[in-house]
């Protein structure tokens, strides 16, 4: 049953024995299965922090058809890009966050001015941050979307999204909401289905970034197993067609050895993305104990102008 994998790996003492959690770096091929991406490399691509597609390593699982694994084909300069967009630009007015209800902060405060910038109101806000939403907000007491609680979805997600989804085979895919997930090193995400779309048919993309998350995917009902797998820095998920309504959760994260987002001096220069070095000192500080995760989803059907 999920509920007992989600407390087996949850568990801090006895801590879990990792054996069966299925990891893409090493990928056993009577688990996985290699999928062949459409290699139409995008010159938009190394603005968002891509590899060029040729060099992406694309999974199924064979056990969950439908659920497809993208290992990590962000650059250094890549996952610092979106880790910062995450945490500076995504947990701002007009988004949602988890913060508002609290009136925390005020109108023309952002938690990242906050959280960095002023010591005092700041203090205990950095680990506060639990979720923002952006394009259709989630609701997340009715799980249902609305037309007055829609704001733009930024571009750049956008466009990634177009890139990531012609890539695999989903084209026509559209980013119309999503979740961004900040967690810390003991936070965990019950196990529930993402089923408020009227687009049930596209699938939902989940980026993570910063520390290793377990993630575990069930079936249609409570009922069924799950199975474990490693989410690492700039890892995706993709749910489509069988998997995109089964059961899944977070019930650990890990510390990571491996830091993607750390650059050498080469991948510094091979870049189209500029940074600001004061900024991307606090977001290094703040991504050394957490993980963020981008939850990417399209709501409408095909040619679907509006909800209602
Ligand atoms: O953090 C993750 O990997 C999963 C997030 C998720 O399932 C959700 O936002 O619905």
């Amino acid at each position: 049953m999920f509920k007992d994998s989600f407390k087996y790996y949850k568990s801090r003492n006895p801590p879990p024995d990792l054996k069966d959690v299925v990891d893409f770096s090493i990928p056993d091929l009577n688990k996985v299965r290699i999928i062949t991406t459409q290699c139409v490399e995008n010159q938009q691509g190394d603005k968002l922090g891509l590899k060029p597609i040729k060099e992406w390593r694309v999974y199924e699982l064979i056990d969950v058809p439908g659920l497809i694994f993208i290992e990590n084909p962000f650059t250094e300069i890549g996952q610092q890009y979106w880790i910062l967009k995450c945490l500076k630009d995504y947990s701002k007015k007009p988004n949602k966050l988890n913060l508002d209800i609290h009136n925390v902060l005020n109108d023309n405060e952002s938690w990242w001015d906050i959280t960095f910038g002023n010591p005092e109101k700041g203090k205990n806000l950095l680990s506060k941050l639990r979720w923002t939403t952006l394009g259709y907000h989630h609701n997340w007491d009715t799980k249902k979307y609305s037309e007055d609680l829609k704001t733009q979805m930024p571009l750049e997600i956008v466009k990634l999204m177009d890139i990531l989804a012609d890539a695999i085979g989903f084209q026509g895919f559209k980013a119309e909401a999503a979740i961004i997930n900040y967690y810390r090193m003991n936070s965990t995400l019950a196990g529930h289905t993402d089923h408020s779309e009227i687009n049930i048919d596209a699938p939902l993309f989940s980026i993570s970034f910063g520390q290793t998350a377990i993630f575990l995917i069930g079936g249609l009902t409570q009922e069924e197993p799950a199975v474990a797998m490693y989410l690492r820095s700039g890892d995706i998920v993709v749910m489509s067609e069988g998997s995109r309504l089964r059961y899944h959760g977070v019930p650990k994260i890990l510390p990571t050895i491996i830091k993607p987002w750390e650059t050498n001096n080469a991948s510094e220069s091979n870049t189209s993305i500029s940074k600001n070095v004061d900024h991307w000192k606090k977001a290094k500080m703040y991504i050394s104990e957490a993980r963020i995760n981008m939850n990417i989803r399209q709501v409408l059907k095909s040619g679907q102008m509006t909800l209602y």
